[in-house]
């Protein structure tokens, strides 16, 4: 991923992500920071960049010429994504990071003095940053902030073991304290249960500890826990009917936009996926107005939403499913050995064989620590996944290979990985897919007894 930076102050943006981890990515050409300085494009004499403001004011503006000829130069005509650091900017949070973080390349403009002529940035700025509600001298360190958490997400500039850390929804929360050797310090004894060595106690008190600090020192973020966490169990009254929206709180992907004790509508930003369930038409109704535009998929638990949604927003139904889910805990047993993880190299095979995804989403997939693959003799003859939005599927056998269980291991590996992240295994099997659903059954997985609805925007 590449940055370029237009400052006044190139030395300083440099210098600043020079060190750690960031200095270590660079190193290793994961991520590179161009720096460039918006005075070497001035056509005034003397170096100068700014100018008063018409209408008055105090201090001076920089000016149009230099800062859009400095952005021509970087971009060379061609359409990148720009970010604009002020104070009048959307406020940044790790959903900007994770966004920007699918760039290729990012320009970042930083401004100086009061700020930049206004028709520069509208030639040129697509996204405007703040990165809080204080006041900075410029735009520098702002844009360092924003550099240091895109650049986290880059796949290899933090280790496996960081990176690894499962998303959930207990991410709304703020971390619990945590101790290192030595057990006493100035008579500072470290918390009995942290050195027990019973894990489940210390999940348990960290759970707390981290609920208890959230409470007191940001409620807002407490509220929205509580709501989660009221909403799910709830839910789990029907679990294997409310499953896909119990699991997309649980990853810490759906976000409620409405919830009460008969109608839910959850939306997952980062799959631009609704999920609804209403009790009659006049609730689907209602909940219809609050589905955000950008919405392009939508699961609904009943029938009749179906032309609600369908007449709102355009869209067609692809699938009417059966949902599955493996609520137990252990795991399964995988006669097939040589099962791993898949990776890019595997990509043009997996395209291949899979028709029912963008080659894209499969490279995504792959790219996510998604999907598996079954290896016989070392060459790779079956995979399976989970989805973006959390669902198991794109289970795949070769004819070759067929009635050697091959399939039952695939799934059954799949299942054991996901249990291990804390997570609730399940899967939407299309009404009448009547081979898939008993090889659910036959691995232990409990169907709902209604259905849902996959509808998606027509393009
Ligand atoms: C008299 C008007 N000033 C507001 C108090 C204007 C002003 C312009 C430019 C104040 C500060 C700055 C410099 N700040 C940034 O460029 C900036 C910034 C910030 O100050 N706070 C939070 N995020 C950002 S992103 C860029």
């Amino acid at each position: 991923m590449k940055f370029h930076v237009l400052t006044l102050f190139p030395e300083m943006v440099l210098s600043g992500l020079r060190s750690s981890i960031i200095g270590r990515a660079a190193e290793k050409k994961l991520i590179a920071i161009d720096a460039v300085n918006i005075r070497d494009y001035t056509k005034e004499r003397h170096g100068k960049v700014d100018d008063y403001p018409y209408g008055g004011g105090a201090g001076m503006l920089m000016q149009a010429q230099p800062v859009y000829d400095a952005w021509q130069a970087v971009t060379g005509g061609r359409k990148l994504r720009t970010v604009y650091l002020t104070p009048q900017g959307e406020p940044f949070t790790q959903k900007t990071a994770a966004r920007l973080a699918g760039e290729e390349e990012l320009v970042l403009i930083c401004g100086h003095y009061e700020g930049i002529d206004e028709r520069v940035l509208e030639e040129t700025v697509t996204d405007f940053i703040s990165i809080g509600d204080y006041v900075l001298t410029g735009g520098e360190l702002a844009a360092m902030v924003v550099i240091d958490a895109v650049s986290r997400l880059v796949p290899g500039v933090l280790s496996n073991d960081a990176s690894a850390e499962t998303e959930s929804f207990y991410n709304d929360l703020l971390e619990y304290p945590q101790y290192s050797r030595p057990e006493v310090w100035r008579e500072k004894k470290v918390p009995d249960v942290l050195l027990s060595g019973d894990h489940r106690k210390i999940a348990a008190w960290r759970l707390e500890q981290s609920k208890e600090r959230t409470r007191r020192i940001r409620p807002d973020l407490y509220e929205k826990y509580m709501d989660k966490e009221r909403l799910i169990c709830r839910l789990s009254k029907a679990k294997r009917e409310n499953i896909h929206m119990i699991e997309s709180l649980h990853r810490g992907k759906g976000e409620i936009l409405y919830a009460d004790e008969e109608n839910v509508l959850l939306y997952d930003p980062g799959c631009r996926l609704c999920m609804i369930s209403a009790k009659n038409r006049e609730m689907g109704q209602k909940l219809l107005l609050l589905i955000p535009k950008d919405t392009v998929l939508f699961v609904t638990s009943q029938s009749f939403l179906n032309e609600l949604i369908c007449s709102g927003f355009s869209c067609e139904v692809y699938h009417e499913c059966v949902q599955v889910c493996y609520p137990q805990r252990q795991s399964l047993p995988v006669r097939h050995k040589d099962i791993r993880l898949l990776g890019p190299e595997d990509a043009e095979y997996v395209i291949t064989h899979y028709h029912m995804g963008e080659p894209e989403y499969i490279r995504e997939r792959i790219q996510s620590r998604a999907m598996y693959g079954a290896f016989v003799e070392g060459e790779l003859k079956g995979f399976v996944g989970s989805h973006d939005e959390g669902s198991m599927g794109m289970l795949f056998v070769e004819d070759s290979c067929r009635e050697r269980g091959i399939g039952a291991s695939l799934e059954a590996y799949n299942i054991n990985r996901i249990c291990e992240r804390g997570f609730t295994p399940y899967a939407h099997i299309i009404v009448g897919n009547d081979v898939s659903l008993s090889l659910q059954r036959k691995l232990g997985l409990y169907a709902s007894s209604g259905t849902i609805w996959w509808l998606g925007k027509k393009e």
